[in-house]
């Protein structure tokens, strides 16, 4: 079998296996999506028939698979041409699967299965490039077959769906083989021919069709050990059928098949998280709006409180100065609790991984935020108290109260001169008018001065306010930037989670396109091997596995 050009499209599928699980990692790392929303998606390699081997070529598998009594053992034993497996008129006979296998063919048992109720037996026939396997039956009381049954089932290429004639309607094996359809490659065998008549097939094949078989291979088999009295039968064409199907790549067409229904199961979850992922963007932006009607309200709830608190602080600062380590805010518990309830109701209600970690990260910088912008306002508050006019006035006054006095000063005694030098002397009269006006003068001013100067009390108060003011704002804006941070994280991912499924979703719509060895077309077989996919369809084993007719 040349698996050259088949290996580089399971590479790619490897490395998109490695892409989606970046992505998923991130999603529950960075908190995007919790890791019960992300489960569906198993993204572990799957077990498959190259798990029995030891070497990149390997035999197809093939199983007999069906109800107890219906003649699984004895078909393996006539393929071997000796008893390796046990048959019987007990039910169930065989409670052990019966692995026949090429004696070239590297074997190995992979963990998990139990090596006890698994039998081996080689074979040395060349034209036998296959390893036949006898399961124990899935329909009796033994409910350890059945487990077996389907620990195996994955490691199987082509299974033979084994029917008799009176058991072909049971529903137990139909269950499972309704369950499967997708996941193998499936051959009929009617067995108990001697039995049957033609219609049963017919009827058996229309049951098939209701499960996508459109074209079902059914074979007739009559295993009687009396070889003299068989019927004829299809026993050889079953031989034949699955050489071809080794020899015209129908392993490999079936892996690919197989890769291709993994993928398409993927792409619709990844479609799905994806819209999850897009929902809770959408739903950050409706969640700042909460914030800030949230955040408003608080602050209307605790401004009262503040403010009491702030008028406490600017007397005891009027008194004793700012010093570099006293905090101005003197926040009571109601009122811290207050503010950070408000962050934690958001977190609740987001109930989302990545903004409740955001916001907790930002719980214990909330209420220091706001202490620096009030300490902020203070010092801006303090170093130019009261209004720009205020402060102007006062300056100018505090001027005018020497001036003033100054210039009277200078006035009178320009008097004095004058009159001495004319002989005309200004009396007590001029002397007490003189120092009345000069007085004043300065004093006036002086009292202007005192009454518009600023008070400290009042700047400080007013710095305090003004620094809640803004620590308030500063909060809003910081946690709506760190919303706007997860929706756009969340957004990204999102876009990351689009393209992903178109990249799984191309692969899985991609033909597997094989060179023909020695001219032979690719499995011609397989199509009818194959139930015809209907929408959506599972390769996993699902809990139940009961059946229905239609
Ligand atoms: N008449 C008739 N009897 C058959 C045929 N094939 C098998 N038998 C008999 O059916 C009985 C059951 O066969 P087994 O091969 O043990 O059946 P099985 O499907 O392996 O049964 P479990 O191991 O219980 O699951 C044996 O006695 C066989 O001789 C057949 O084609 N015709
Ligand atoms: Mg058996």
């Amino acid at each position: 079998m040349d698996l050259n050009s088949f290996l580089p499209l399971l590479q790619e599928s490897a490395e998109n296996f490695e892409r989606l699980r970046r992505w998923i990692g991130r999603l529950v790392e960075e908190g995007a999506l919790t890791q019960s929303e992300v489960e569906s998606l198993d993204l572990d390699p799957t077990p498959s028939a190259d798990d029995l081997f030891d070497a990149p070529i390997r035999p197809l598998v093939v199983a007999f698979f069906g109800g107890t009594g219906v003649g699984k053992s004895t078909l393996l034993n006539r393929l071997a041409g000796e008893e390796i497996a046990q048959t019987g008129i007990e039910r169930p006979t065989s409670r052990e699967a019966t692995l026949y296998l090429p004696a070239q063919g590297k074997f190995k048992l992979p963990p998990g299965l139990p090596l006890s109720k698994i039998k081996t037996v080689f074979h040395h026939n060349l034209k036998h490039e296959i390893a036949w396997i006898d399961l124990p039956d899935i329909d009796s009381i033994e409910l350890t077959n059945r487990e077996l049954v389907f620990l195996l089932l994955p490691y199987i290429d082509v299974l033979i769906y084994v029917v008799s004639p009176e058991r072909y309607r049971d529903l137990a094996a139909w269950g499972v083989l309704k369950e499967r359809s997708q996941a193998a490659a499936w051959l009929f065998v009617m067995n108990h021919w001697d039995e049957a008549c033609e219609e049963q097939i017919e009827d058996f094949k229309g049951l098939l069709k209701t499960l996508g078989f459109n074209d079902p291979i059914v074979l007739r088999c009559d295993s009687r050990p009396d070889f003299r009295a068989r019927k004829p039968d299809d026993f050889g064409q079953l031989e034949e059928i699955l050489r071809d199907f080794a020899r015209t790549r129908g392993t490999e067409q079936l892996a690919w098949k197989r890769a291709q229904r993994r993928f398409l199961q993927l792409t619709d979850q990844i479609a799905a998280l994806t819209e999850t992922l897009e929902k809770k963007s959408k739903g950050v932006s409706h969640l700042r709006s909460r914030w800030r009607e949230l955040w408003k309200k608080t602050v209307e709830e605790v401004s009262p409180l503040l403010a009491g608190s702030a008028a406490i602080s600017a007397r005891q600062i009027a008194a004793q100065g700012l010093s570099a380590n006293w905090n101005p805010v003197l926040w009571d518990t109601w009122t811290q609790k207050h503010l950070l309830d408000a962050l934690d109701r958001l977190a609740l209600e987001a109930d989302q991984p990545a903004i409740c970690r955001e916001l907790a990260a930002y719980r214990d910088e909330l209420l220091k935020e706001i202490e620096r912008q009030v300490r902020l306002g203070l010092q801006q508050s303090l170093a130019a108290p009261g209004h720009w006019l205020q402060r102007h006035l006062a300056r100018a006054l505090s001027v005018l109260k020497y001036l003033l006095p100054i210039l009277l000063s200078g006035l009178a005694g320009y008097q004095l001169v004058l009159g001495y030098f004319r002989e005309v002397y200004l009396g007590i009269d001029f002397a007490v008018h003189s120092a009345l006006i000069i007085g004043v003068s300065g004093l006036i001013p002086h009292l202007a001065c005192r009454l518009l100067e600023p008070s400290l009390e009042k700047a400080a108060f007013r710095g305090i306010l003004r620094g809640l003011r803004l620590g308030f704002a500063h909060v809003e804006t910081e946690v709506e930037q760190r919303l706007e941070r997860v929706r756009s994280r969340l957004a990204e991912l999102a876009l990351e989670g689009r393209q992903l499924t178109g990249v799984v979703g191309d692969a899985a719509r991609r033909p597997l396109l094989l060179s023909p060895p020695q001219g032979q077309p690719a499995s011609p077989l397989l199509d009818r091997m194959l139930a015809a996919t209907s929408g959506k369809g599972s390769l996993e084993i699902g809990t139940r596995y009961g059946g229905e007719f239609p």
